[in-house]
């Protein structure tokens, strides 16, 4: 009878330290950003890097010569691996990728799933989900999930996770006007971006200080408006690389053509687009926002969009409208005689909602849907209902009144406000970054599901690509947290530390220069 007794209380001492450990496993060692549900097991399953093999599910509607994964796996074995090294191999271990759609040569799209289920056990994991983009969602988690003990044994604790972003529209901007970034400073935030398991690459190629993105139809553009017309220029092929290497990671590429205003830079390779501004009764020789008067400005507009809508594959494109200044346009007499033939008054809004929507329509007769800053639908509330909203307004809090006031309208709407990573604090901002609740605005539920998503936005002025990388990383990463997990599960900030220290050491493992988040150091430092 006492043996029995003391039999039960060992079984629970047992019990509530694989427990404990069960805990320290779940909160310590894991996966950034943090998976809707995840269990792993102390048991732990050692991997031999000599016979390791990724395969193809006999089920799977994508199998090898899928280019997708096969190269994902290429790029996983040394990002499972970092230092790998020949020894004795006696056990092996495979991964095992099942996809349902064979989507392999298509692109990541606003509807593509991104769910994965991912098991681990002794000898051989299964990876399996709805679209390739989801395999690559998996197969990040699976190599944030290996890690080495001291002797440099791999291993991975037996796991399973079902997995799924809270919204499916997780971005990051990056503006390419105020400085030019190389090529390689774009591909490396790509793959910092898939490390986060961020899928938009919102690309603000061209603005007042340079348009360096090379067109075919209007090549002065760039040779007279980018800050070199050979060295500061994104050429076709560029162009052409960043959208591949983005899609192999399943990242879309939006870009953004800014108009009617922040176009200063167009009016060098491009005569007559601007608003020449008026002093008195003579042109002042400065230029204003485009010049909306002119029907020869919106045969510029179908052309360059027509263009941009065969070189950029994604079905949305970000329209601009931001920050239009009127002061110009009010002293042009042709742009005046041109609001009384329209019936405008002098209400300037009007012509700039008339602009938008001109410039909307074009976009949606190529097949496009709209992306727009929400100073447009600040004067113009009747712009096409598909249109997305894109807030950046109501820094530091108020933006919930913003989500509410848009979203009631009907729109739906991306969220960037919050997340202006190119300013900087001393100190701990990516608190800030991570407590963000998109969706604690007061309205209905389906205004709640009109938020798709949010953005990081990187604007230029003080960012080149000797600063892009450590003011990116890891503070984007506190956001992409919040756009990708449960809300309910990521509410403590003192929790989300550790994980973010210990992503922060795995992103510099994988070459990417991540600013510390406080005092510490990694077993791996930057080299
Ligand atoms: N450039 C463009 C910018 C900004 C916007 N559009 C901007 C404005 C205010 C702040 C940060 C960025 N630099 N084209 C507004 C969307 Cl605080």
């Amino acid at each position: 009878m006492e043996v029995k007794v003391r039999l039960f209380h060992r079984c629970e001492l047992v019990l509530f330290f694989s427990f404990l450990l069960l805990l320290h496993f779940r909160t310590v060692r894991g996966v950034w950003p943090l998976p809707q549900s995840f269990t792993s097991s102390p048991e732990r399953v050692s991997l031999q890097p000599g016979a390791f093999y990724f395969t193809y599910g006999l089920q799977s509607e994508v199998t090898a010569g899928c280019s997708v994964l096969d190269e994902a796996f290429i790029r996983y074995f040394p990002l499972i691996f970092p230092d790998y090294f020949q020894k004795p191999q006696d056990s092996s271990f495979t991964l095992e990728v099942s996809v349902d759609q064979d989507d392999c040569e298509g692109y990541p799209a606003q509807d593509s799933s991104e769910r994965y289920n991912l098991t681990i056990a002794a000898g051989h994991g299964i990876l399996s989900a709805e679209s390739v983009w989801g395999a690559l969602r998996g197969l990040e988690s699976f190599s944030q999930l290996v890690y080495q003990d001291d002797s440099g044994t791999y291993y991975v604790n037996k796991t399973d996770i079902e997995d799924f972003p809270q919204f499916p529209f997780r971005g990051i901007l990056l503006d390419t006007s105020r400085h030019y970034l190389p090529l390689q400073a774009i591909l490396k935030t790509l793959d910092g971006m898939a490390y986060s398991k961020f899928n938009v690459f919102h690309w603000h190629i061209v603005d007042d200080p340079s348009f360096p993105y090379q067109s075919r139809t209007f090549p002065n553009l760039s040779s007279k408006g980018a800050y070199h017309p050979s060295t500061h220029i994104y050429t076709q092929t560029d162009v052409r690389k960043v959208i591949a290497h983005a899609r192999l990671r399943g990242i879309r590429v939006l870009p953004e053509f800014d108009s009617p205003g922040h176009t200063r830079s167009w009016g060098k390779g491009q005569p007559d687009l601007l608003t020449p501004c008026y002093r008195g009764t003579s042109p002042s020789g400065k230029f204003g926002p485009v010049n909306p008067s002119l029907a020869s400005t919106y045969q510029f507009m179908s052309m360059l969009f027509k263009e941009v809508s065969l070189v950029f594959p994604d079905s949305y494109v970000h329209l601009g409208g931001d920050e239009v200044d009127f002061t110009c346009w009010r002293s042009n007499p042709d742009v005046v005689a041109f609001m009384n033939k329209m019936g405008f008054g002098s209400d300037f809004t009007k012509l700039e909602a008339f602009y938008m929507e001109s410039i909307v329509n074009i976009s949606t007769a190529l097949n496009r849907t709209a992306i727009v800053w929400q100073d447009v639908f600040d004067y113009h509330e009747k712009i096409p209902k598909d249109t997305v909203l894109h807030i950046w307004k109501g820094v530091p809090a108020a933006y919930h009144t913003e989500l509410a006031r848009i979203t009631k309208a009907g729109m739906r709407v991306i969220l960037a406000a919050p997340w202006y990573i190119n300013h900087i604090n001393y100190g701990q901002d990516w608190r800030i970054y991570y407590s963000v609740q998109p969706l604690n605005f007061t309205g209905s539920e389906e205004q709640k599901k009109l938020v798709i998503g949010g953005e990081v936005c990187m604007w230029g002025e003080y960012v080149d690509a000797t600063n892009l990388s450590p003011r990116m990383w890891p503070r984007a990463s506190a956001a992409a947290e919040r756009l990708w997990s449960d809300e309910k599960q990521t509410t403590r900030v003192d929790k989300a530390f550790p994980r973010l220290e210990e992503f922060r050491c795995r992103l510099l493992r994988r070459g990417i220069q991540a600013e510390p988040l406080f005092v510490g150091h990694c077993r791996h430092e930057y080299q």
